[in-house]
């Protein structure tokens, strides 16, 4: 252990490098002469998983060793964790050792992390909330654990092609990834298909098990996830799907060679692809199976674990154990839990029932009705029987109290039930994760609220103890630590570095709100920044934008509720303006995006193509392009943020009130310093009430008023169309075929879809129309702000020193304290 310890563990600069050319040499079987990019990197990483594996080993020891311990585990079949090379030295407390090593090696730490693939195993909110959370976790010092799945493509890679979007595979493993370790021996069985077949055991019960399946290997590979400067390593644990008979050989002998490695061929598909929808469910077989698949394996070690240390006693298992379901995508856990306590562990009915409540909490990250998970009935009978059984036991028990409540309420019943009856049979997942949790929580406030009130409302009236809220946060660890180094030194000059850990010591930086020297500096961190962004905009897109101009971003999933087509609109409104009269006075502004689009989402697609083409036009017109540019960011993923947020001084957050859970993007910006224009959605209303009222843009109806309006059928976006000329002229104009280079029909599904619906839709479903005065008139208050430097950046240095609260950890602290109860170790 000595030996090792020196080794490989000591942060003395020449063991470092030793052991970094000790990687290159006998790890990769490379000469530093002929050693790669790539090859450097994966040394370099060798090199920091070596001081992290002894504080992994030791954690796990702890938590082994403790009975206090209760371990938390955060299934989600999406975790955006990003590159992590940087990420674990600055957890780690490392990065001058490790600087000053690779310097004398005449190697740049910076270069050599850019070579990290993203590790994109996410979509967007969800996903990157999960690795936020974990990181959190980890520092807060929590026995926690992340389960997912090991898919080996992550999300798309996002080119363009004459400003179409194209989709190509994300092979992100394709050279090796440095930080998973493959468990082999916790490998299990998950199984699929087949029948359950009663039987009677030895005191004459009637039992159930689960025979002539189809069974499919579940392969761990671990990555460490570092706690922030207190040696905590704790585990994501990834499953990959293997064939359990790599080969038939009787198929094989009989000479069927194609055959003969179906099997492998159809097991390792699970684990194959992230399916690329965010917030929305399509519905898809192969997606099931990676649901179940991911969670049974998961449940099974969670057993395994529990066993090792409780043996049977599973009374003692919600004591020990809270699984958190990241959405209903792993709901599945809450049958599963009660097969395995019933059929394998023999117990009761009410003994596993009890058990299985305990343990599951469930929070919900989307109302959107396209969203919520549904899955056919014949699917379950066919893949997996005994869960269909296990289902159908529950609801009928919970139906059967419920009806106590409500007798002769068919609609109550209708609506509570797990099956939603109908031409096709379906089970509602989020109705079984509410009956199998003990807690249902939202992301934000309102969110929480629309819960309560609206989606879950008949579950609330009978449990209103379970639901709460949970706001979203975000890491500073990455968020601000790692992608901005320059505020973060001013900050840590200033107030001393204790922001790390905890996010709140930022209010200090309010005393320097008038602090001419300080703002200086402030707004020079800001420009520089804003240059690195620059370079690489220029780099990738050969496009040149000004550092001096207003960065206003605007980078998220594209989805029409997110209203990126507002944003377009507001940028035709400024672009007529400056074509009517080149000398309208406004402060230059630079608008970025970055969006990825689901790749069967058609509407979403064609309002990118829309963005890059008016920037096409705009770019290239030298009437206006001093004043305006627009740049639409190819790929956009956690690394692009990381470079992306820290330059933006406008932050577009401008969802249709009612429609954005929470927002974490929201967060990113506001502690980067960007101002906000957004609607009263999500946690812009929690931002709004940290920051003041007064250094936030806030326009549009709220969310009430959207419910009204809509419920009303008074809202008539072609009315709007008719009275408003300037709404007019931009609508027509992307009617017509200016942007589409004498293509006049290419646009029109944008423009029939706002003024009359499309597909069965209503018109202008989000009520962009509604909101844009009152978008374009904040437009205008930013762009008279921006000419007084002075209290634009008093502005943004209060958003960084009020928005502590939307750090993950004060997020993870809630859960742990008001759901998890558990303490850290
Ligand atoms: O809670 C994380 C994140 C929220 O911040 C976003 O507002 C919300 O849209 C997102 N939801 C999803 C899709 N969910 N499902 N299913 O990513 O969650």
């Amino acid at each position: 252990n000595n030996l090792i310890n020196n080794l490989r563990t000591s942060l003395d600069t020449n063991v470092i490098k030793q052991n970094y050319l000790d990687h290159l040499n006998l790890s990769l079987g490379k000469d530093f002469k002929n050693s790669t990019p790539w090859d450097k990197f994966y040394s370099l990483s060798l090199v920091i998983r070596d001081r992290i594996i002894k504080k992994w080993h030791e954690t796990q020891q702890k938590y082994y060793k403790n009975d206090k311990t209760k371990r938390v585990h955060y299934l989600s079949i999406e975790f955006l964790i990003g590159r992590l090379l940087y990420n674990n030295i600055l957890n780690l407390q490392i990065e001058d050792e490790i600087k000053n090593a690779m310097n004398e090696l005449n190697i740049s730490l910076e270069e050599l992390a850019e070579i990290e693939p993203d590790a994109g195993l996410g979509n967007g909110g969800l996903g990157r909330l999960a690795a936020c959370f974990l990181d959190s976790i980890a520092t807060l010092g929590i026995p926690g654990y992340g389960y997912g799945l090991r898919y080996e493509y992550g999300i798309f890679k996002q080119i363009f092609e004459d400003g179409f979007q194209k989709e190509l595979p994300d092979d992100w493993l394709k050279n090796g990834y440095p930080w998973e370790i493959e468990r082999k021996d916790r490998a299990v069985k998950v199984k699929f298909y087949g029948r359950s077949e009663p039987y009677k055991d030895n005191n004459g019960h009637l039992r159930f098990r689960w025979v002539d399946t189809y069974d499919i290997l579940a392969v761990p590979y671990d990555i460490p996830i570092v706690g922030y400067g207190n040696n905590v390593v704790n585990t994501l644990r990834l499953w990959s799907s293997k064939s359990i008979n790599d080969f038939d050989f009787d198929n094989f002998q009989k000479g069927n060679y194609i055959k003969a490695s179906e099997s492998k061929i159809i097991s390792e598909s699970i684990s194959k692809v992230l399916y690329p929808n965010d917030a929305f469910y399509a519905g898809r077989e192969l997606r099931i199976k990676q649901e179940y698949f991911f969670v049974s394996a998961s449940i099974q070690d969670i057993i395994r674990r529990f066993k090792a240390q409780f043996g049977t006693n599973f009374k003692l298992f919600p004591e020990k154990n809270v699984i958190q379901l990241n959405d209903t995508h792993p709901a599945l856990a809450i049958p599963e839990l009660m097969r395995i306590l019933l059929d394998e562990e023999l117990l009761s009915w009410e003994e596993a029932w009890e058990i299985t409540k305990k343990t599951f909490a469930y929070t919900n990250h989307t109302v959107m009705p396209e969203a919520l998970e549904k899955w056919e009935v014949h699917l379950f009978e066919k893949l997996l029987p005994r869960h269909l059984e296990i289902l159908y036991e529950i609801n009928s028990r919970f139906l059967n109290n419920v009806s106590k409540f409500y007798p002769n309420d068919i609609n109550k019943i209708r609506n509570l039930s797990i099956f939603e009856e109908g031409s096709v049979k379906q089970v509602r997942m989020a109705n079984l994760s509410i009956i199998g949790s003990f807690s249902v929580n939202g992301v934000s406030k309102l969110h929480t609220e629309i819960l309560k009130n609206k989606v879950f409302k008949d579950f609330y009236d009978i449990w209103p103890e379970k639901f709460n809220n949970k706001t979203n946060g975000i890491t500073q660890r990455r968020w601000l630590l790692q992608c901005n180094p320059e505020l973060s030194n001013l900050i840590t000059k200033h107030i001393g570095n204790k922001w790390i850990i905890d996010l709140d010591e930022l209010k200090k930086l309010e005393k320097y709100a008038d602090d001419k020297e300080f703002l200086n500096n402030f707004h020079n961190v800001k420009q520089k920044n804003k240059i690195r962004l620059s370079n690489y905009i220029y780099k990738t897109l050969n496009i040149k934008v000004d550092p001096e101009s207003i960065f206003d971003v605007q980078v998220k999933r594209l989805h029409e509720y997110k209203r990126q087509l507002l944003n377009a609109m507001h940028i035709i409104y400024l672009y007529l303006k400056l074509k009517d009269d080149p000398n309208y006075d406004i402060v230059p502004r630079t608008f970025i995006f970055g969006a990825k689009a689901a790749p069967g989402y058609k509407m979403a697609k064609l309002i990118i193509k829309l963005i890059n083409s008016i920037a096409e036009v705009i770019n290239n017109d030298t009437t206006v392009n001093k004043k305006l540019k627009v740049v639409f960011i190819p790929n956009y993923n956690v690394s692009l943020a990381e470079i992306i947020i820290p330059a933006a001084n406008v932050s577009e957050q401008i969802s249709t009130a009612g429609k954005e859970a929470s927002g974490t993007g929201n967060m990113k910006f506001a502690l980067n310093g960007a101002l906000t224009i957004g609607t009263l959605d999500g946690a812009n209303i929690e931002i709004k009430e940290c920051v003041g009222e007064e250094n936030i843009f806030i326009f549009g109806l709220t969310a009430e008023q959207v419910q009204r309006l809509k419920e009303s059928r008074l809202y008539n976006p072609y009315e709007i169309y008719l009275k408003n000329e300037t709404i007019r002229k931009i609508l027509d104009l992307i009617n017509s075929d200016y942007f589409s280079k004498g293509n006049s029909e290419l646009f029109s599904d944008i423009f029939q879809s706002l003024l009359f619906g499309i597909n069965g839709g209503y018109p202008d479903e989000y009520m962009l129309l509604a909101d844009f005065d009152s978008y374009k008139t904040k437009h205008k208050e930013i762009d008279k702000l921006y000419r007084q430097t002075f209290k634009w950046n008093k502005k943004a240095l209060l958003n960084v020193a009020r928005v502590g609260m939307f750090s993950s950890d004060r997020t993870i602290k809630e859960y742990a304290e008001d759901i998890w109860k558990v303490e850290k170790i």
